[in-house]
């Protein structure tokens, strides 16, 4: 009998986003991928600012805090110290990775640290409160993009799988999604596989998981999901942007 559980991995803390919030889901995806591959005592998690700050409080493994885009750098030490027996990940969102983040993002890739790093990207800055971030679409509405982004005065949304796919040193580069069933199951298997190529020793791996702030896109959660899928996913398409050990074994 197949019984619906919680992931070991997780705490039974009570999560602090709001309804609907999507990192509730990736959460829980990257917990059932530490217990399928059996590296909870092993693993350690950064935990970046934003509404993700307290990642710490919801998953069962070590946890370092290194807010504002310090994550990779952090990471980079944590893993380096002890590469055999520590997993690493960061959990990061858009404003931490992509904005105050961007050069320890390009620099732990281009040095293939062999790290995964998890992405956020819900266009927005969700924990202050909705203001525009690095990946907020042309013409989104924000709390500091009132008319909507205008791209002729703070310039067009940062791509993040496209730019590190031009980085040498990054070895393995996904976005995936969370607004359905089979996108889901495709972002676990993108986070899955961050995480065994680290077992392997492939190194820098990063997935971007396409997400919702249903709170301060001023949607309810099913409609957030919608806006998503017809506004998101057509700027920042699904696929795999770099692998390069798939390209190799061609
Ligand atoms: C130097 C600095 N700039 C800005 C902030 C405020 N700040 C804290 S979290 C955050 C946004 C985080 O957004 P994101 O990383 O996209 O995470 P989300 O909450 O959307 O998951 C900002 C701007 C800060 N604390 N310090
Ligand atoms: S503000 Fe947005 S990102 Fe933050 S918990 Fe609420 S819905 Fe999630
Ligand atoms: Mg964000």
């Amino acid at each position: 009998m197949v019984v619906f559980e919680k992931p070991k991995s997780l705490t039974d803390a009570p999560l602090h986003y709001c309804p609907g919030c999507t990192h509730g889901i990736i959460h829980r995806l990257v917990a059932e991928v530490i217990d399928e591959l059996g590296i909870e005592g092993k693993t350690i998690g950064v935990a970046p600012v934003g509404c993700s700050v307290m990642a710490y409080d919801y998953f069962t493994c070590d946890f370092v805090q290194a807010p504002h885009g310090r994550a990779p750098a952090v990471a980079t030490g944590v893993k380096r110290a002890d590469p055999e027996n520590h997993i690493v990940f960061t959990y990061q969102g858009d404003g931490d990775l992509a904005a105050i983040g961007t050069a320890e993002t390009v620099h732990a890739a281009a040095r293939r640290e062999n790290i995964t790093v998890i992405f956020v990207n819900n266009a927005i800055y969700g924990m202050t409160g909705g203001q525009m971030a690095p990946t907020t679409l042309p013409g989104q509405v924000t709390q500091t993009s009132p008319y909507g982004r205008d791209v002729e005065t703070v310039g067009y949304p940062v791509k993040v799988c496209e730019l590190l796919s031009n980085v040498d040193g990054a070895a393995y580069l996904e976005r995936v999604a969370v607004n359905s069933v089979p996108n889901i199951k495709k972002a676990k298997a993108a986070i899955k596989k961050a995480f065994q190529n680290q077992i392997d020793g492939k190194g820098f791996s990063l997935v971007e998981v396409v997400s919702t702030c249903p709170t301060n896109w001023g949607m309810t959660p099913e409609k957030a999901l919608k806006w998503l899928e017809e506004n998101m996913l057509s700027y920042y398409p699904l696929g795999v942007y770099k692998d390069i050990y798939a390209e190799e074994a061609k």
